[in-house]
C-alpha cells in the first residue's frame, strides 16, 4: 500500500495557528504525507496583531514544482489556501495542470476574507481572480464572506435563512462543477456548521455554536475535510468530521484558554482525529 501524499499550498505564519501550521499536523496525524509548498512566510497572521512581516515566495513556487516533477513525485491531493500574491492564482492553475494525475483531488479553500470584509492584504480584484482557481477544483470550501465576494452578492450577518444559503450554494455551483462546502452557516443562536452541495444534492451539518471569534478555524475545517476525503470518507461524513473537530477545538479553547485570541488550541484535540476519521492507522 502507498501512503497518500498531499501538496499543501498555503502561507506559513510563525505565530497564529493557521495555514501550514494547521495543515501539517492535521494531515500528519491522519497518516497522510503533507508536502508544504509555502506561498509566503509571515511572522504571524494578518488578523489582529499590531503588524506582521511578509516574504512573498511567488518566484519559488514553479521551480519547487519543477523539481518535484524531475523526481517523478506524484500527489493524491493538491490542497490550497492563503495565497501570497495575485500572480499566484495563475501559478496555482499551472501547478494543478502540471501535478494533477487521474486520481488527484484538488481542494481549493479560497481564503480571502471573513465577517463581510476582504482581508487587508488582498486587492479588491482578487475575488474575481479566484474564480479561475475555483473552476479547477474538485472541492471548494468558502466561508459566507468569500462566497459573497466571489459571487458579487450582498454579505449578510448571521443568523441566515435557508433561502440565502441555498442562493449562495446555487451561485457557487456555477463557478465550480465539483463539490461545494460552505462554512459559517448558522440559522439560530445555538448551532454553527456547514452547508454542502454535491451532484445537485444539498445537505447541512451543525455543531454547538460557541460565543466568540476564533481565528484560523476555516483552516482547521478545510484541513480535516481534506484528510477525511483522502481517508475515503464520503463527502457527508467528511463534512461531519470537519465540523465536529473544529467544534472540539473551539470548545477546548473557550473552556481552558480564554486568552488565546489569535487561534484555537486544536493541538490538544489532535489525538482524537484518527478515531473521528474512522481509521486505526496500523495500531
Ligand atoms: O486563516 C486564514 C489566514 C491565513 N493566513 C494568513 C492570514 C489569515 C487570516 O487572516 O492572515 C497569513
Amino acid at each position: 500500500m502507498k501512503q497518500k501524499r498531499v501538496a499543501a499550498i498555503h502561507d506559513i505564519s510563525g505565530v497564529g495557528k493557521c495555514s501550514l501550521t494547521v495543515a501539517l499536523p492535521i494531515l500528519s496525524v491522519a497518516g497522510l504525507e503533507c508536502c508544504p509548498l509555502p506561498t509566503a512566510v509571515l511572522s504571524n497572521h494578518t488578523g489582529g496583531f499590531k503588524n506582521f512581516t511578509f516574504k512573498d515566495l511567488t518566484d519559488e513556487m514553479l521551480p519547487i514544482v519543477k523539481q518535484w516533477q524531475n523526481e517523478e513525485i506524484s500527489f493524491d491531493a493538491i490542497y490550497s489556501g492563503y495565497l501570497g500574491s495575485f500572480k499566484q492564482v495563475d501559478i496555482l492553475c499551472e501547478i494543478i495542470d502540471t501535478l494533477k494525475g487521474e486520481n488527484t483531488m484538488v481542494l481549493v479553500d479560497p481564503v480571502m476574507g471573513d465577517h463581510g470584509a476582504l482581508y487587508k492584504s488582498f486587492d479588491k480584484d482578487f475575488p474575481r481572480k479566484m474564480l479561475s482557481l475555483c473552476k479547477k477544483a474538485d472541492v471548494i470550501t468558502p466561508n459566507i464572506t468569500e462566497a459573497c465576494l466571489m459571487l458579487g452578492m450582498e454579505y449578510k450577518k448571521p443568523p441566515y435563512n435557508k433561502e440565502y444559503i441555498e442562493t449562495l450554494l446555487k451561485g457557487l455551483t456555477k463557478i465550480c462543477s465539483g463539490d461545494i462546502v460552505l462554512t459559517g452557516v448558522c440559522f439560530d443562536e445555538n448551532r454553527l456548521g456547514a452547508a454542502a452541495v454535491s451532484k445537485g444534492e444539498i445537505f447541512y451539518c451543525f455543531g454547538d455554536k460557541i460565543d466568540g471569534i476564533y481565528h484560523g478555524t476555516g483552516d482547521v475545517f478545510a484541513s480535516v475535510l481534506s484528510a477525511a476525503l483522502l481517508k475515503d470518507c464520503a463527502l457527508k461524513r467528511a463534512v461531519e468530521a470537519a465540523v465536529s473537530f473544529t467544534c472540539m477545538s473551539i470548545k477546548n479553547t473557550k473552556e481552558n484558554y480564554s486568552e488565546l485570541w489569535y487561534g484555537v488550541n486544536f493541538e490538544e484535540v489532535l489525538p482524537k482525529l484518527p478515531e473521528l476519521l474512522g481509521g486505526n492507522y496500523g495500531r
